[in-house]
């Protein structure tokens, strides 16, 4: 899978997606990142990337020439599957939208700042609007980390354990089950019998059954 991820904030992304998981996904050579700064493809000699929007209004807008240099750059050497506009307005995912955008071989992520993007970018390039919840944040590039981070895990072969991905919370609507590690007993607090019994089959149901039940007090949305 490669991301590249159009910014005008591009220091912001040194941090978290070059750590842990996604930075090994990166140096097996399963996921390629590529962070592209707006201010490079500014025509102008300010390299502005933002100005007033019409009507007036508090507040910048991102203007089109700059994304569609870069947008249309990277379209002239790959062809993209998607072309992801982060945005408080957009759809929001979940662990469905997650799945399915993480068969794409080939994704743009473009992050919106200050008041946005003019419109025609998003009617002219854009292909899928994705937010990550209802509340604001001061740009997409942070939306933009969380999604990536959620694409790069479910790609073949980032996890270790490729099975682990499948008894993630939501993966089947159900919240995940309590999880134990040694000791088995701490200041007179036990884990479950079950879990050290050894009982494959018993272990397995008493997992799904504590995952539906933790669904039901928690998260009840999701059972119906
Ligand atoms: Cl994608 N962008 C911004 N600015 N705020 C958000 C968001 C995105 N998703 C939730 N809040």
């Amino acid at each position: 899978m490669r991301l590249d991820i159009i910014t005008c904030l591009p220091e912001l992304f040194d941090g978290p997606i070059n750590q842990s998981i996604v930075k090994r996904a990166q140096q097996k050579g399963l996921v390629e990142i590529h962070v592209h700064n707006l201010r490079d493809y500014s025509t102008n000699k300010h390299k502005n990337v933002d100005d007033y929007a019409f009507g007036g209004g508090a507040g910048m807008v991102l203007m089109i020439e700059p994304i569609d240099a870069c947008i249309s750059k990277l379209k002239s050497e790959r062809e993209y599957q998607e072309v992801i506009y982060l945005t408080p307005d957009g759809e929001t995912l979940n662990q469905g939208i997650a799945n399915g955008l993480s068969m794409n071989e080939n994704m743009i992520l473009l992050c919106g700042h200050y008041k946005g993007v003019d419109q025609r970018v998003r009617d002219h390039f854009v292909t899928r609007e994705i937010s990550i919840g209802d509340y604001v944040l001061s740009g997409g590039e942070l939306a933009a980390m969380v999604l990536a981070d959620s694409l790069i895990r479910l790609v073949p072969g980032v996890l270790n354990d490729e099975s682990s991905a499948l008894t993630d919370s939501f993966q089947d609507n159900l919240l995940a089950p309590p999880v134990y590690t040694r000791p088995a007993e701490y200041k007179g607090w036990s884990v479950p019998d079950v879990l050290t019994s050894g009982h494959e089959a018993n272990i397995e149901k008493w997992r799904h059954d504590e995952a539906v039940k933790r669904t039901q007090e928690r998260r009840p949305d999701l059972l119906t």
